[in-house]
């Protein structure tokens, strides 16, 4: 299909309420929305790069530029065949995952209308219904965690994740598992630890977690073995795992005994099912993580986690949980039984508002063919 227009917006979303990490507080998320046009379809992604270089290098410039001066240009015009054609064109391009990701997710969701199916179909989907998390940022006390809680296992909500920082951490772990003996509760920490932290973990393997999520340093992948060796609870990689290539590495290591898979990290949905696939082999479970994405991403993730070996509830909550006004009707919902629909209408399956996009757009750039 000959690429005929791409469009860039830089989105500025409000949160609900801020969001607070071990890397610090958010109020809004900002993100790239990219549109693809062909064959008189529209296709759309989003890049999760953030407005700050803290969670990963990436940000809303850097991906902007990537996207602008060098990912864009190599295909507009151009007949593109298929997803693996892009990503041929851009081999060359280092690293940049999050910018490329983008980029890729607007071609699927062109190529899935074009052929008149789901995402989730065309990624080899298989589940109608996924199994959803939430992911509670840092309260100003046990007693407003619990608070929270309570709301979103009323909601349905089928496993708890809190986010942990040094000196946020034994003690809300501890108290949250003893009034909610029985859910399935994980943390996150963002990369907030040292190996010599070994015995705040081992205290940790007391409380039955599902899982710890990135306790040390966001690239390294050998001591979260050292880690991992000393644990019955698993470690979960997110920040360290960027291709198939660092899951192949964590998984011989014994660094992570689970994966979470966000395609914005990886570099899109092709990368995201090759380390779905290698997990599967494997035994490893993986989930879906999430960059607190407008609806567009949200149902991307969505198609993604349909595919089998996304075994553990992802942090993929609804619309409302994140942001007052989605871009995209209908909105993401939670079942009471703390499941979300799979959309099954072509492509992503849900529509862009226009008018909310252009309320949360603070700048744009349309790429057109030259004639
Ligand atoms: O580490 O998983 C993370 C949000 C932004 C950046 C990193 C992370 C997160 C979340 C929220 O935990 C997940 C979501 O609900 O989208
Ligand atoms: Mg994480």
């Amino acid at each position: 299909m000959k690429i005929e227009a791409i469009e860039l917006r830089h989105v500025k979303l409000e949160l609900v309420s801020p969001f607070t990490t071990s890397m610090g507080t958010e109020y809004d998320e900002e993100h790239i929305i990219v549109r693809v046009e062909g064959d008189g379809i529209t296709g759309w992604g989003e890049s999760v790069a953030e407005g700050t270089p803290y969670y990963s290098y990436e940000t809303v410039k850097t991906a902007w530029h990537i996207l602008e001066d060098h990912l864009i240009p190599a295909i507009l015009g151009r007949d593109i065949a298929n997803i693996s054609d892009a990503l041929l064109i851009w081999e060359k391009v280092r690293g940049h995952r999050m910018a490329k990701a983008g980029l890729e997710a607007a071609l699927w969701d062109l190529f899935a209308k074009r052929d008149s199916i789901s995402l989730s179909k065309m990624l080899g989907g298989t589940k109608p219904k996924i199994d959803v998390g939430v992911s509670i940022g840092i309260q100003n006390d046990l007693s407003a965690l619990i608070k929270k809680i309570e709301g979103y296992l009323g909601e349905g909500y089928k496993r708890i994740k809190i986010k942990i920082a040094p000196s946020y951490d034994l003690d809300l772990v501890e108290g949250v598992r003893k009034e909610f003996p029985n859910i399935l509760f994980q943390v996150d920490a963002n990369s907030a630890y040292k190996l010599s932290d070994i015995n705040l973990f081992k205290r940790m393997d007391d409380f039955n977690l599902l899982l710890i999520e990135q306790p040390l340093s966001c690239d390294d992948i050998f001591e979260h073995s050292k880690l991992q060796k000393e644990l019955k609870t698993p470690i979960c990689l997110d920040e360290s795992i960027h291709s198939l290539a660092d899951a192949k590495a964590a998984i011989e290591l014994d660094s992570a005994r689970i994966i979470n898979i966000k395609p914005g990290r990886v570099g899109g949905f092709t990368e995201s099912k090759l380390i779905h696939d290698y997990c599967e082999t494997k035994n490893i479970p993986v989930w879906c993580g999430g960059m607190l994405e407008s609806g567009i991403g949200r149902a991307g993730n969505v198609a993604l986690a349909s595919l089998p070996n996304f075994k553990l509830p992802g942090d993929i909550s609804a619309s409302r949980r994140y942001y007052k006004e989605d871009i995209v009707e209908p909105l993401f919902e939670v079942n009471s039984d703390g499941t979300m629909d799979v959309p099954t209408g072509n492509g992503i399956g849900v529509d862009v508002i226009m008018k909310n996009l252009d309320k949360v757009t603070v700048a744009k750039r349309e790429f057109l063919i030259r004639r």
